[in-house]
């Protein structure tokens, strides 16, 4: 046994002792703006508020040690959604944040349940809720912290890290893995996650085996893992006679008793250390002297709740470099709360009863609850010196921690090649266009630079090969192509390069779009506007869709190309053919969604994107493609009403009695079938739907405006008014028909909407077509139900057949 040797505090003693202030105010604020949430403030409709009392207790100190002594301005943060309240008492301590704010934890204008950029503010750095996400968002945040400095863009500042805070159960989530894997390829530095370890999820215990396996994946790519198990108190018993013993005996427990004793408290320990370890005399003058309490409290004393421990640890890792580092500091869920450890604790709230012990422990006066320096042993005058002597305390610069960034310029008119009469697909046409852009020559020169490309492995498939060859890929260490520079004939050169401008994915759709989030916040997190298009086959926008939400929510600024979709993927079959993404553009905020049939008005949109993309009020853009080809037309568009969503190819005569309209691809379906239309009834018209979701949005924006009683008509009233009030709609899209279903609702018309509801199946165009009625047959079948009478009800309740 060695003698026992002193555990020294990093820290002096004075700063040790307000950091437990720090701690304490901590704590109390975050059960406390729970707590009123809850049981004080006025509650209207008899629902739960919720919080998460526990989930914040048990990071209290590695906050504590990370804001006030670890974190540096410049430094960015995903905090685990559950501990938003805690997160927002560090900013109130800060002065960065408003009691009265707080006050309104879960209520409108209050601060959100998790940490929300849009909705919180400009100290949240990362939205956090969906779990996972905010946690892997911080690799790909570091990957283009790299990008943007290695382009030489972006403000001029200190190089920052990119840390997580995150729950133990967040590690089940897969899109973790995916994320570790990508940040291997791309040796991704300067990101730090910190596990909240307390082994407890939302219904029960983690399983004990499971983080032996999670420290070895972690290893096995790249990261440093720093496992922070016992503070110091338990660190100096270890080192006594029967400290081993001890230590044996709880690193033997399982996570479940441990938990349970915790709970239990000081004479449950005893008990149980006693009767397994009690013949040991070390053992026994560990445990004797201690009172129950001094018991629990050395029990409880783990890595994670040791903040001289974590700043000694954390500032181990900052010196020793740049390698991605993992903390996995152990901690009780509910820490210095009366539910500490309990396995149910998750959504369990202090009772009023517990509420009162607790303030009186915490020394708070009725009415003082907000006051930040309530309770403690400093004046506020010395409480405020210990908040301002955290380098966190500095500002990022004098406006804050949102960045300005210039905005690029989109020139007029895109470069695109004359192709009336030509066939080709609007996949192809974006293609050649990015390609164009890739010149870099003349006004296109700065927008080339500002573009960023990413795909999961389908770089060459959505057609971006031709705008990487002239851009090239982008790596931290130029690696060269081998089979170039063995003359091998290939259509993709393919060097890598830190001035490279396409970043290239292993297939993880749920890595494109936090990449996309990552890079669509760079002119905020880091001051360089860019404009980062992503590619992803459209059928499998739904396997990061999660993700995809996620990047929106935090108002990220992307343009993301799906291509190719629907049944144009034919031979490919029912899993690669598309049904519901066009429901998506349009139930998605923040993504403004297109379908373009033909390349001119491909060109509008895109140049349209990349504007709204950088518009304070604007938001990501989605365009979805296709690689059937088509002829193109020789004619000239209101771009403005390509935007809006709709623009009539042939507008309908005054006070027609029906109208096709087509959305993408179908359209020479849709053309065929208006010329035999037109045939019977002249006036037709024949509608080009470019945007559903933007019709759509315009249309409910309008009726807002309305009720708030001024005047405004909606780019699609406008649309419909030449026709006949009782006039009919066919519709023809290729992906669900509930796109356009709603049209009707616009002037209480009929519509006959054509799509694919079914899952697709492999056939070649024509075959799948006729299949799932988009052909031009089933569109005049359509045309001529549209034009009968409308059959009343019948008696039984069905509507017409
Ligand atoms: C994707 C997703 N699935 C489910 C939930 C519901 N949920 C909220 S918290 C939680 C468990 C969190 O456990 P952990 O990450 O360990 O957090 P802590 O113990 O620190 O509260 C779950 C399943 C969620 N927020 N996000
Ligand atoms: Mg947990």
């Amino acid at each position: 046994m060695n003698a026992p040797g002193p555990i020294v505090p990093v820290l002096p003693e004075q700063r040790l002792a307000d950091l437990r202030q720090v701690e304490r105010k901590l704590l109390w604020l975050s059960a406390w703006t729970i707590h009123n949430a809850n049981h004080i403030r006025p509650n209207r409709d008899g629902l739960k508020v919720g919080g998460h009392q526990a989930s914040c207790a048990s990071v209290i100190s590695v906050m504590t040690a990370l804001y006030f002594e670890v974190l540096r301005p410049q430094d960015r943060v995903a905090v685990k959604p559950h501990a938003g309240p805690v997160f927002h008492a560090v900013n109130l301590l800060f002065g960065r944040q408003t009691a009265a704010q707080m006050e309104g934890l879960r209520q409108m204008g209050g601060i959100q349940s998790y940490p929300s950029r849009t909705k919180d503010g400009p100290e949240v750095d990362f939205s956090t809720g969906s779990v996972g996400l905010g946690v892997a968002l911080t690799s790909f945040a570091a990957l283009m912290q790299d990008y943007v400095r290695l382009h030489g863009l972006g403000a001029d500042l200190p190089q920052g890290r990119q840390v997580a805070i995150a729950g133990d159960a967040e590690l089940d989530e897969g899109n973790i893995y995916e994320a570790l894997l990508e940040g291997w390829k791309h040796d991704v530095r300067n990101v730090w996650w910190i596990i909240d370890y307390n082994r407890q999820s939302l219904d029960s215990v983690v399983p004990d085996r499971l983080f032996g396996r999670i420290e070895g994946l972690f290893r096995d790519m790249g990261w440093n893992v720093i496992t922070l198990k016992y503070g110091r108190l338990l660190q100096a018993a270890f080192e006594r006679e029967g400290g081993e013993l001890l230590r044996r005996w709880i690193d033997d427990c399982p996570n479940s008793l441990y938990s349970a004793l915790t709970f239990q408290g000081g004479a449950a320990w005893r008990q149980a250390l006693l009767a397994e370890l009690g013949r040991d005399a070390g053992v026994r003058a560990i445990l004797d002297p201690l009172s129950d309490d001094e018991l629990a409290t050395l029990m409880t004393n783990l890595g994670g709740h040791d903040v001289d421990y974590l700043i000694e640890q954390f500032r181990l890792a900052d010196a020793a470099g740049d390698q991605p580092t993992c903390f996995i500091a152990y901690t009780v869920k509910g820490m210095g709360l009366p539910f500490a450890g309990h396995k149910d604790n998750h959504s369990g709230l202090m009772t009023r009863d517990q509420m009162q012990v607790f303030r009186d422990a915490m020394h708070i006066r009725p009415g003082h609850e907000w006051d930040v320096a309530e309770g403690l042993d400093l004046s506020p005058e010395m409480f405020q010196r210990v908040i301002d002597a955290a380098p966190f305390a500095a500002k990022l610069t004098p406006a804050g921690r949102r960045l300005p960034a210039p905005l690029v310029h989109v020139p007029d008119y895109l470069p695109v090649a004359k192709l009336a009469g030509r066939r080709t697909s609007t996949q192809a046409g974006f293609g050649d266009i990015l390609a164009e852009i890739g010149r870099g020559q003349g006004e296109h020169a700065d927008l080339a630079r500002r573009i960023v490309t990413t795909s999961p492995d389908v770089t060459v498939s959505t057609n971006l090969g031709p705008w990487v060859n002239r851009r090239g890929v982008f790596d931290r260490h130029t690696r060269n192509d081998v089979f170039r520079d063995a003359k091998l004939a290939s259509a993709q050169r393919w060097g890598m390069a830190p001035g490279g401008q396409h970043i290239e994915l292993g297939i993880a759709e749920q890595n494109l779009f936090l990449l996309l989030a990552a890079a669509g916040l760079q002119h905020s997190l880091n001051g360089a506007r860019l404009l980062p298009i992503g590619t992803v086959y459209d059928p499998f926008v739904n396997r990061g869709l999660d993700a995809l939400i996620y990047a929106c929510y935090q108002d990220a600024r992307f343009l993301l190309v799906s291509t190719p979709s629907g049944l144009t993927l034919a031979p490919e079959g029912g899993q690669h053919q598309s049904v519901n993404t066009p429901l998506i553009g349009m139930a998605a905020d923040r993504l403004a969604s297109f379908e373009p049939a033909y390349v001119d008005e491909l060109a509008i949109l895109l140049r349209y994107a990349l504007v709204h993309m950088q518009e304070p009020d604007g938001s990501a853009a989605w365009l979805r493609l296709s690689t059937r080809q088509l002829q193109q037309p020789d004619r000239v568009l209101d771009p403005a009403a390509v935007i809006a969503g709709a623009h009539w190819i042939v507008p309908p005569g005054e006070g027609a009695p029906i109208a096709l309209a087509y959305q993408g691809p179908v359209a020479p379906e849709a053309e065929a079938a208006f010329a035999e239309l037109q045939a019977e009834v002249p006036d037709a018209g024949l509608l080009a739907i470019t945007s559903p979701d933007r019709l759509h949005a315009g249309w409910t924006s309008a009726a807002r405006t309305r009720r708030a009683g001024q005047p405004a008509t909606a780019h699609i009233e406008a649309i419909l008014a030449p026709l006949a009030r009782n006039a009919s709609l066919v519709t023809i899209l290729d992906g669900h028909p509930a796109a356009h279903s709603w049209l009707g609702g616009v002037r209480g018309q009929r519509v006959v909407p054509l799509g694919v509801d079914r899952f697709g199946q492999s056939g070649d165009l024509p075959d799948l077509y006729r299949e799932y009625g988009l052909d031009t047959d089933a569109i005049l079948d359509a045309c001529a139900q549209a034009l009968l009478p409308v059959a009343a009800p019948s008696s039984s309740g069905r509507g017409p057949g």
